[in-house]
């Protein structure tokens, strides 16, 4: 049986564009080089790409300077595609520009309605449930929506918390397989895992957390050795991807792509 969870036949990303030195952080370490995002980004695609995956770059958009960061707009699942109701106010936007991108590849596009909130980087898919951290930008009403409109095609939401301070629940960890996360201890200390294997980041290497299983590869963030170590002795392809630019308007591998196979 394939895993729907980790393999895709397509994914859309969207370029970074000039608005990016606009981006939201949480700490501002400085501007991010748009030279140096777009190579990273270039190299990013090209991964995505080289699994035999149909990838759609789409333009930089001027009026969102966060949008780069596609997987907060929506959640792909096999049957169906969901807009998300962004919890950031510059962000909201996103959604609805995203919406007819899918209506491309997707008979069923249907839209978080609010009155709450949900990030697509606060949902972790899984081969039995979908994981939804709450945090700053996913609150309960979004959660339980998403709930209702999964419930048609019988998946499973189990709300779980984003740690204090942690922009996203995927900010902490990535699925590697079936049974498999890579996450952070802070975050797999909680027991939300329990059930998964886990893979703990190493020590002082907790943003190396946001990687993405993607088809045979695993890309995560360059300038981790000690975890990527670890999940090349685990047994997965591990491709590092220069992510300096995005990290400075906390971003990371999963932030930037949507990954899906839709069933129609
Ligand atoms: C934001 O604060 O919304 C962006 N600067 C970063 C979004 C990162 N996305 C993600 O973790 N899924």
């Amino acid at each position: 049986m394939t895993a729907r969870s980790y393999t895709f036949t397509h994914a859309i990303a969207r370029k970074p564009g000039a608005g990016i030195v606009d981006g939201l952080r949480a700490v501002d370490t400085g501007a991010p080089d748009l030279q140096r995002f777009l190579q990273d980004h270039a190299h990013y695609v090209s991964l995505l790409a080289s699994t035999g995956a149909a990838v759609s770059v789409l333009e930089p958009l001027d009026d969102y300077p966060d949008s780069v960061f596609v997987e907060d707009a929506a959640l792909c699942l096999p049957e169906c595609a969901i807009a998300m109701r962004p919890g950031a106010p510059s962000r909201i936007g996103e959604a609805a520009v995203m919406a007819p991108v899918l209506s491309e590849f997707y008979n069923d596009v249907v839209s978080i309605a609010g009155p709450g909130f949900i990030d697509g980087g606060d949902i972790l898919v899984t081969e039995r449930e979908i994981l939804v951290g709450r945090s700053a930008r996913t609150d309960a009403a979004g959660i339980t929506e998403l709930a209702q409109v999964t419930s048609n095609w019988n998946y499973k939401v189990r709300e779980v918390t984003t740690p204090a301070g942690v922009l996203h629940f995927k900010t902490d960890c990535s699925l590697m397989d079936e049974e498999t996360v890579l996450a952070t201890r802070r975050l797999s200390d909680t027991g939300c895992f329990d059930g998964y294997r886990v893979i703990n980041t190493a020590d002082g290497e907790d943003a190396a957390a946001n990687a993405i299983r993607f088809n045979e590869l695993v890309l995560m963030p360059a300038g981790f050795p000690h975890t990527a170590e670890k999940l090349s002795a685990a047994g997965y392809d591990v491709h590092e991807v220069g992510n300096t630019e995005a990290a400075k308007l906390d971003g990371g591998m999963s932030c930037l792509s949507l990954r899906f196979s839709p069933l129609d």
